[in-house]
Order: structure tokens, then sequence, then C-alpha cells
């Protein structure tokens, strides 16, 4: 879908409570839609003003209301991919008004900086890096017995390098207690080539597998015990019936 760029500054009253995510997260559910639709008009009107990175921010609007919403930031640690598509994360921590002078002169950097915000947990540019960040945080949480969660956030192009197997490999050996998301946009720099870009592409159209689940769903519903069982069975068929071992099988 084309978004509209808004030539004016848009009305955003509830967005302009939001100077840290502690004020998102005093929202209730059924306001959040609203600062969702606030925050992508903002930031099109922002990025209209001065450039920058537009598209993959645009798409993690609502996954970064929804882990600044669920996850007690800055204390528990979010780690962007390439963080390029950190825009909306930086509205939320504080800086709607910097945003507005974001990659000019003295104004707020394109990336996450960790000496810009106690928010930007990892200081990026390069991509595929944010798995290995995201789990030497776990670990030193584990080590300190903080209770401090770790999430990083990865896109489909930057899944595809070596270093994020090689952390993933290493999460799966010492049990990380670790969050992954694969956003999965089917977009890199330009469309993805290769055979995991392919792969990804068999997972999510695998009908049988959606089909199945559709049914079980059905009948389990109103029997959450029942439920909890089919979610378990659920997951070991996913792997038979569809391509997804690879990631659904190191897990803990
Ligand atoms: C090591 C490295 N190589 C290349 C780039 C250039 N680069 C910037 S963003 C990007 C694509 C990222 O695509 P994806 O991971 O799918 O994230 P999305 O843009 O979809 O959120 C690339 C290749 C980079 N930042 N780092």
């Amino acid at each position: 879908m084309f978004e509209e760029i808004p030539t004016a500054r848009p009305e955003t009253p509830l967005l302009d409570q939001v100077n840290a995510p502690a004020d998102l997260r005093a929202f209730k559910k059924e306001q959040l839609p609203t600062l969702v639709r606030e925050l992508r008009e903002f930031m099109l009107y922002s990025v209209g003003q001065t450039g920058g990175h537009f598209g993959a921010g645009l798409g993690v609007v609502e996954l970064t209301v929804a882990l600044h919403y669920l996850y007690n930031t800055p204390e528990d640690r979010i780690v962007w991919d390439v963080g390029h598509q950190a825009y909306p994360h930086k509205i939320l921590t504080g800086r709607r008004e910097a945003l507005l002078n974001i990659r000019q002169e003295n104004g707020i950097s394109g990336f996450p900086k960790r000496d810009e915000s106690e928010y930007d947990t990892f200081g990026v540019g390069h991509s595929s890096t944010s798995i290995g960040a995201a789990l030497g945080m776990s670990l030193a949480a584990r080590q300190l017995k903080t209770g401090r969660k770790a999430v990083a956030i990865i896109g489909d192009g930057a899944m595809s390098a070596g270093m994020a197997f090689e952390a993933l490999n290493h999460a799966g050996d010492v049990k990380a207690d670790m969050l992954v998301i694969l956003n999965d946009n089917e977009m890199s720099i330009s469309k993805p080539v290769g055979a995991l870009s392919s792969y990804f592409a068999r997972i999510w159209a695998s009908k049988t597998y959606d089909h199945i689940r559709e049914g079980g769903r059905k009948v389990f519903s109103g029997l959450p015990s029942a439920l909890e069982l089919a979610r378990k069975a659920e997951e070991h068929m996913k792997g038979m019936v569809s391509p997804g071992m690879m990631f659904e099988e190191p897990r803990l």
C-alpha cells in the first residue's frame, strides 16, 4: 500500500504524550491502534522533511509499539538489526522532535547509537549482528541474575549471513532465554535472492500446515487444556509438514 506523505505536521495528540515508553505503557490496549496511526503519520511527515530510511521503519511501527508496550525498556534490551528500521523506536524513546533533524548536521543519527539514548542498546549500521549482541546481553543478565530480557529483531536479508547463524547456534547450545523476531518482509536492499529466501517463502506458503492448524483451532477452542495439548502437537506437526524445522528445532 502506498502511503501519502503529509506536507503539514499531522495532529498527533496521543503520540505527543509519549516522551518515554513508560508513558506508552500507561495507555490502554484499545488506544494502541490510534497511537500506531499517529506514529506512522508523524514518521512519514518527518522523513518527508529530512529524507532518510523509510520503508523498513514503516513496516515495524506496530511491532515497535508492541515491544515497548510489553517489555520493560530500557531495562529490557531491544536490539534492532542494521538499525535503519529504528525511526519509530527513536520517536517513542524521547526523540520525537529530534527526528526532524535526523541525519542532518548536529542532528540525531539514522541508526541506533548508544551514546544518543539509553534505549539504543547496540551501535549498529552493519547487518546480521543483532542475535549475537542480544545473546551477549541475555547471558550477562543470566550471570548477574538481573532478570533483564533481550530481544533481537532481524530482517530476512540480514538473516542470510553466517554471523546470524553462528549466534543462533550458540544461543541454542547455551539455552539462552531470549527472543529472536524474524521480520520476513520479503525485501532486503532490493528483492532478496538465494536459497534461504525461497526457503522462507516455502515456510509461509505451506497450505497443508495452515489447513491443519485452522481445523485444529476450531475443534479445540473452548477447551483450554486440549488447546494447549493441540498447540504442542501443532509445533511438532509444523516441523513435519512445513519446512520450518531449521528454526523450530534448535529451540530450547
Ligand atoms: C554487513 C552489511 N552488509 C550490507 C549492508 C547494507 N544493508 C543495509 S540494509 C540492508 C538490507 C536489510 O534487509 P533486511 O535484513 O531484510 O531488513 P529490512 O530492510 O527488510 O528491515 C543491507 C544489505 C549492511 N548494512 N551491512
